[in-house]
Formats: structure tokens, sequence, C-alpha cells
């Protein structure tokens, strides 16, 4: 995130370098609609870049997995602008979705990993999230550096519209400035999801509930936790348990709260009492200091307050950490899962 954000943010002057978009940012300020398109963990940070844009810069967006969008016959225009996020660069669904929107006249924008990939040179503009190589197949650092990289474009969109008024313009961008030290803190919880890893090594299924900006962390970490340990895992909004998989909590269920201190806090409480009353197991991800969720859970993973909209850079950690350690107790290949591509080229 640190790499991601060198060089382009000076929260104090206000000034956001996003120098791909130079020559595209009309195209992006008058921009109709957003569309997202991506595969697998890059689509997650799509779904968190729905919510900072809308939030923002007030522009309707729209997230599709590239492998849909491709094969479908979306509406689509010159008034759109597209935004494909892609780790490699090479992901087959992701350039074959570039190219039919390109071939409908919308503006093609992307955040990739990989400098000179395929996909960089399939777009019109982009920016590179410099996260260094991703030596596992799964994607982690690439993840928190595409948020990086979506939600500087979500601000600055937001200033350029004036939507986003100058104070809380460089408010935000100071909170984003922090982000790098608090995932450093983040990073020191290691010790206790080790412990934590080694009671829940052995589950068989496992559920993961975030609202709001959480949302999508709990998507994440139940797609980390399925890729490296091969363990079955769920990725829900927590409001969604009601409609469904609540049917599935019993005592043999651990539950993964994404619970920290932000507008939906209070509800997610009453989401972990409905596990709690059901005899789940609780492991939450929340705000230090916390109190409440803390009286209630079985674990706690404590984390720095962050601004909501930027909490997924740091809550993603711990989850990703948990998935490593159950991966390497399970004696699984962490680096290279089996029947997982780092580049889906086909
Ligand atoms: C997309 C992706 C990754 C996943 C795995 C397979 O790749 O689904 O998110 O972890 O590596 O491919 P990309 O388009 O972001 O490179």
């Amino acid at each position: 995130i640190a790499d991601c954000l060198r060089g382009r943010l000076d929260a104090k002057s206000g000034r956001l370098v996003l120098g791909g978009l130079r020559d595209y940012m009309n195209k992006f300020q008058n921009a109709e609609r957003i569309i997202i398109t991506a595969c697998g963990t890059s689509w997650h940070a799509g779904l968190v870049a729905e919510y900072l844009f809308e939030e923002f810069a007030r522009v309707p967006v729209e997230v599709e997995y590239a492998s849909e969008f491709r094969y479908r016959n979306p509406v689509i225009s010159e008034k759109d602008f597209v935004i494909a996020i892609s780790q490699s660069g090479e992901t087959a669904d992701t350039l074959a979705a570039i190219e039919l929107a390109k071939s409908k006249g919308a503006t093609i924008f992307g955040v990739c990993n990989v400098v000179g990939s395929s996909i960089p040179r399939a777009t019109h503009a982009g920016s590179y999230t410099h996260a260094g190589p991703e030596i596992g197949v799964a994607s982690t650092k690439a993840f928190t550096a595409q948020i990086s990289v979506l939600a500087m474009m979500a601000l600055k969109l937001g200033y350029q519209r004036g939507t986003l008024p100058e104070n809380k313009y460089i408010q935000l961008l100071n909170e984003l400035e922090a982000i790098p030290a608090k995932v450093e803190r983040a990073l020191l919880t290691n010790d206790l999801i080790k412990e934590i890893a080694a009671e829940y090594k052995d589950v068989t299924n496992a559920l993961y509930l975030g609202r709001g900006y959480n949302f999508p962390v709990a998507l994440e970490g139940a797609l980390k936790l399925k890729e490296i340990s091969y363990i079955h895992a769920e990725g829900y909004p927590a409001a969604e348990m009601k409609h469904g998989p609540i049917a599935l909590i019993d005592e043999a269920m651990p539950v993964f709260f994404i619970a920290t201190q932000d507008s939906s806090y209070e509800k997610v409480v009453s989401n972990i009492q409905e596990v709690k009353a059901r005899k789940g197991k609780v492991i939450a991800v929340v705000t230090e200091g916390d109190t409440q969720v803390k009286a209630m859970a079985d674990h706690v993973i404590e984390i720095p307050a962050v601004h909501e909209a930027f909490v997924p850079l740091v809550a993603v950690v711990p989850l990703q950490l948990l998935s490593y350690h159950i991966a390497v107790m399970r004696g699984c290949n962490v680096d290279q899962p089996r029947n997982l591509a780092k580049s889906v080229t086909v």
C-alpha cells in the first residue's frame, strides 16, 4: 500500500497525482456510469470501489464478473467509463470484457499490477498498482493495492465533480496516508491468529459475514480460505444471513465477522447475537478497544481504528493471515494451491 501511495498522494497540499488519468479525466468526470469488471479477488476489490465511487463521487457503478459480462449482451455505450482490474494483467475473461466494451465505444481504464502485461496494452489508459511481484497464486497484497488506487480515483473524482468538499477530501487523503502504519499494527496480531488457526484448522465449513464496506472483505476472507486451505467457506452480507445461511449454524460452524466500529456496527452486533443464540463459534475482527463484541465472541482480533471507507485495507489482513496459517497447518502449499493458475489465460 505504501508503494502504491508513494508519489501519488500528498495530503497536506491536497495533491493527488494519477498520471494515467491525465488525458482521460474529462471522460472520467463526465461518465454517466462506471462499469467495473474483473475476476476473483480483483472483483472483490471492484466491489469495494463501487461503495467508494458511489459514496464520494455519486456516480452509478456496476460491478461485473468479466467471465459473465463477456458472454452476455450488456447495454454499454461511449458514455460509460469501464475500469478493468487485474493483478496479472493476463486474465482472458477480463481481456475479452475489455474488447467487448471497447467495441461499444466505452473508455477503458486498467488497474493492473504487472507492468507491460496484456491488459494495460489493451486499455486506453490506466494506473499500475505497484504492489511488487505476487509470489503466491492467490492474490493478497494486490487486493489492498488495487483498493488503494481505486480509493484515490474515487476521491479525485468526488473532488472534481464537487460531490466531495475540499476539507473532507484533504481529511480523507490524510486518512489514506495513515493506512500503511495501521496495516503494520494489524500484522502484529499474527501470533494470536496462529492460535486461532490451530483451533479451527480442521473445520469443513466456515461463514464470513460483514456489512457495508466489510461485505467485500467477507467475500475475500472466504475466497482466501477456499483457495489455499481447501475449506468450504461462504462470504455473505451479514444482513443476508437470515435469508438462508442461518440454517447452517450450529456448534460446529465457525462464523468470521468483520465487526469494526462503523455505521453498521450495532446491526452487526445483533447478527453476532443471532449466531451465538444458535451456538455458532464467533471469531470477530474488531476495532481496538471494542468491548461489546468482545463480551460475546469466542475470539476477537483487534485492528486500529480506520475511516469506514478504508477499513477493507486493514480488516482483510488478519483474514489473509488466518487462511495462511490454517493452510500451513493442514500441509497445503500456500504458494501453489492445487488446480489454480496465477494467470487464467483460457
Ligand atoms: C484473478 C484471479 C485471482 C486469484 C487467482 C486466479 O486474477 O481470480 O484473483 O487469486 O490468482 O485469478 P487477476 O486478473 O487479478 O490476475
